[in-house]
């Protein structure tokens, strides 16, 4: 009689014996003999309340690559923490009236209780959050650190301000130009900031990308895009008749594409360079203009996607190569921080010129003939062609290609000593300040007579207040009564606190170095277990989080705090797909919710209404369309082994997969198949002989083959063929049920290597059977097991041999025999010997897998 697995006995039970044995816990260097390490980490959360599915899909892989790196014999690190700090917990403090601090705990208190159901390898005596203070005071000693080191500085910088909620939004918080709260419109404000001056490191940050072979190429090119190197040339167009006093010298531009020059049609100055500021002076219509400008927003995205808006200034610029003048415009989507903040139109090779000029009248002259087409018919309509070709219209540039057209005309304005090529960077410093309460307060103190005085490290952290109040719009901080005000740690006078706190992203760029520097936070622990091995994570992170992290490594390393010569601190990476789950609409149009329908005489209704439902797409899992489902409720029904097998089974780990009802159910119906195989093994098989008889043979040759399978498919992020070739595998022991005697040992054998394959997917389920066969300790430490490389060589096939086209005999070989090989053990063969007999052979030819054919004379 066999026994059903219960997953809501096993797992918990096993769970705690991970626990009381304290198993996943990394050793310290010195204690970690020969092993070599293994960093394995996936992007810890933010506490938002509760763990949804796409949690459950990134810890599980990240899970399987621990696990199985253990098993192969590595000290591993896997730990957990919390990406606490940021604005949802202000939000629900304003809308609860709760503290942020007792949201966010709350919310760490439930989400590591549902991890835990899931059975990660983790070691949680690492674990960390943000918003501690232990780990927000190390933060303030890395700045305090990057300060002195000149990598944090303070500068005057835009910020997008909402006049209403008086208060400084985020790039994401403005939408359409108004404030998402308060759906003011947002206004652009100078304000004193904080900075960190990730662009002295953008060439090691570009170039370097090339050493990390084992990030998604995707990814690579993402950031590449970011930081966006271009070379380019910095010239000057000099001003026709009278020059503005502060320009005499004329107009200075950025261009990447010099070889279009001759196809300008105009010059556009930023609303905020210098000229424009100086002409708005004396000219009321500039300010009005600029103020039009400021709307929009500072994102590139959203001035990139709004209406074109322009000013004509009056003045006009000589052409350098021509006899000709441009008009000099001031234009919306010429940004500041970008190059020199001004720049030459050429309408017919740039969109955003072309839409300029388009709406302003301006002239529009292409200069690059794109292949096959006639100079004589070639026309720009609303397109701006922007690819290679020959260069026309351009007097000495005439029939160049692109490239060379570039090179030839930064020569000829460097000769005419106008300008020179340069390097860019599209990449700008890093704005850290926020002004906002939930977040690591920034070291800083204000006097009226030092200036800006770093906190001095023995009043280090400087600890958030509770007692705060949100019950009026902008900084708790600010407004604190006591918390700002301070003494001068240098003159003893008053002074005033620095009420900024620093961007999130701050305290997610170096978490990784903090698990690694353990308890102690030993920097040499650190340098032990970075670069992380692999990093786990969403696709979203590709480019901020990455880059802040990879400069952060870059400045520890150069402030003589971390031993990281590469200063990268993830050597592999992999971004996995997300979750989907098919949509339900009432017939009124409201979203309606998987756990709310029921299946009635074959047609889906909404439980409580009785009314018909519809079936929408199939889309990414979210609050808004109502098509999640919850980890916790699967884990109820069917258990975490269910859940993890599931969402490393069905689709490869980079694209999405559908999670179904039906989906779970097989699941949770292969866990009782593959329990039933353990358990149906004879008591003692462990015991028995070992048998050469062709069917144990072949068993065990489809286990070693099946081991190694899945060894490698792990190792390549192909867990859903590991999960495929497990599949099979079980059904092939099942059949071996039916067999002799002699397979009983074969069995066992395959079996335990089962075992210890399904571990990384399925640990729970992996103990049991590991246990009810009789093997020793936990599965979860026991060793991957070693393959019989005799076991994996493919069957023999056997091949015809003709002589003359007569078939005469056989040999048997490997299927991937070399030819000569095959030829040398036909002419031995005794029987094609005694049909040669002494004539001389002309030819042999070997049809691989098929036959051999001998022609003699
Ligand atoms: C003339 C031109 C002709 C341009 C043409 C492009 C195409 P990347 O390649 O991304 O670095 N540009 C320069 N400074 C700018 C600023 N502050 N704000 C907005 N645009 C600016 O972009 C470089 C190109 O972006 C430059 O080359 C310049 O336009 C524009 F057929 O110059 B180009
Ligand atoms: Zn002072």
């Amino acid at each position: 009689m066999t026994s059903r697995y219960n997953p809501q006995e096993a797992e918990p039970h096993w769970q705690s014996v991970w626990t009381e044995q304290d198993i996943f816990r990394a050793l310290p260097p010195s204690e970690a003999g020969g092993a070599p390490k293994a960093y394995i980490l996936e992007m810890f959360p933010y506490p938002s309340g509760k763990a949804h599915m796409g949690h459950v899909r990134n810890y599980s892989m990240g899970d399987v690559v621990a696990r199985y790196k253990k098993a192969k014999g590595h000290n591993v690190l896997h730990p957990m923490g919390w990406d606490a700090f940021g604005m949802p917990a202000e939000n629900a403090a304003m809308e609860r009236g709760t503290h942020p601090g007792e949201w966010t705990y709350g919310n760490i208190d439930h989400m590591r209780g549902q991890l835990k159901q899931l059975g990660l390898s983790i070691d949680w005596s690492r674990e960390l959050a943000t918003c501690n203070a232990d780990y927000y005071g190390l933060q303030q000693r890395l700045f305090l650190k990057f300060l002195e080191e000149g990598l944090a500085y303070r500068k005057s910088a835009k910020v997008n301000w909402d006049p209403v909620d008086m208060t400084v939004l985020a790039n994401e918080q403005v939408i359409d130009g108004k404030g998402w709260r308060s759906g003011a419109d947002v206004e652009q404000r100078e304000l004193t900031q904080w900075f960190f001056r990730i662009t002295d490191y953008a060439e090691s940050l570009l170039d370097d990308l090339k050493t990390l072979d084992r990030w998604p190429e995707k990814v690579r090119l993402m950031q590449e895009n970011w930081i966006g190197r271009s070379e380019g040339l910095q010239m000057r167009f000099e001003f026709d008749g009278d020059a503005p006093k502060s320009h005499e010298y004329g107009i200075e531009i950025f261009t990447t594409r010099p070889d279009t020059l001759f196809g300008a049609s105009f010059i556009a100055l930023s609303p905020d360079h210098p000229l424009t500021l100086e002409l708005a002076e004396t000219a009321a219509e500039i300010d009005t203009f600029r103020a039009e400008c400021a709307k929009i927003g500072t994102t590139e995205e959203a001035i990139e996607t709004a209406e074109k808006l322009g000013f004509d200034t009056g003045l006009r610029v000589r052409h350098p190569f021509e006899d000709r003048t441009l008009p000099v415009w001031i234009a919306n989507f010429v940004l500041m921080g970008y190059g020199t903040g001004a720049i030459f139109g050429c309408p017919a090779h740039d969109q955003r010129d072309l839409d300029f000029a388009r709406k302003y009248d301006l002239s529009v002259t292409p200069v690059v003939l794109p292949e096959g087409e006639s100079k004589h018919h070639y026309a720009i309509e609303n397109e701006a062609y922007t690819g290679p070709g020959r260069i026309y219209n351009s007097d000495f540039l005439d029939n160049l290609q692109k490239d060379a057209a570039i090179l030839a005309a930064i020569a000829r304005v460097e000769e005419m000593d106008l300008g020179r090529g340069t390097t860019e960077y599209r990449l700008r410093d890093w704005g850290v300040s926020r002004q906002r309460y939930w977040g690591c307060p920034i070291p800083i103190i204000k006097c009226e007579t030092c200036g800006i005085v770093p906190v001095p490290e023995a009043d280090l952290p400087v600890v958030l207040p509770d007692d705060v109040s949100f019950d009026v719009p902008g900084n708790p901080l600010d407004r604190h009564p006591t918390w700002k005000h301070v003494k001068c740690p240098i003159c003893g006078d008053d002074a005033i606190r620095e009420t900024d706190t620093l961007d999130t992203f701050v305290d997610s760029s170096w978490y990784f170095a903090r698990f690694a520097a353990g308890e102690h936070n030993d920097m040499s622990e650190a340098a032990y277990w970075l670069p992380v091995d692999q990093y786990v994570g969403g696709i979203e992170h590709a480019i901020l989080h990455l880059l802040y992290s990879r400069f952060f490594m870059r400045g520890m390393r150069d402030c003589g705090l971390l031993d990281l010569p590469s200063g990268e601190p993830f050597a592999g990476l992999f971004t996995q797909g997300m979750i989907t789950h098919e949509t339900y609409k009432s017939s009124d149009g409201r979203w309606v919710a998987p756990d709310e329908l029921e299946e009635r005489d074959g047609s889906l209704i909404e439980a409580a209404t009785g009314e018909p439902v519809s079936r929408g797409a199939i889309e990414k899992m979210s609050k808004s369309k109502r098509n999640t489902v919850d980890p916790t409720a699967i884990i109820e029904q069917f258990g975490a082994d269910v859940a993890r097998w599931f969402v490393l089974s069905d689709s490869p780990p980079e694209r999405d997969v559908e999670w179904t009802q039906a989906g779970a159910e097989g699941a949770a119906r292969f866990v009782q198949r593959a329990w039933a195989l353990f358990d149906a093994l004879p008591e003692g098989a462990e015991t028995t002989e070992t048998s050469d008889s062709e069917a144990a043979t072949d068993l065990r040759r489809t286990s070693h083959k099946s081991l190694a399978a899945i060894e490698k498919a792990i190792d390549e992020f192909r867990f859903n063929s590991a999960v495929a070739t497990i599949y099979e595998w079980v059904n092939r022991l099942k059949k071996a049920e039916s067999g002799g005697d002699d397979l009983v040992h074969a069995r066992h054998e395959g079996l335990a290597m089962l075992a210890v394959c399904l571990t990384p997917f399925m640990p729970h389920l992996a103990e049991s059977c590991w246990q009810r066969i009789g093997q020793t300790g936990l599965v979860s430490t026991a060793q991957w097991p070693t393959t019989d490389p005799a076991l994996l060589i493919e069957d023999l096939i056997t091949l015809p041999i003709q002589v003359n086209g007569k078939r005469r005999s056989e040999i048997k070989v490997a299927p991937d025999a070399p030819k000569p090989d095959v030829e040398a053990m036909a002419m031995a063969d005794p029987a094609v010997q005694s049909q040669l007999d002494g004539k001389s052979v002309k030819k042999v030819i070997v049809v691989p897998g098929r036959i051999v054919n001998i022609v003699v004379a």
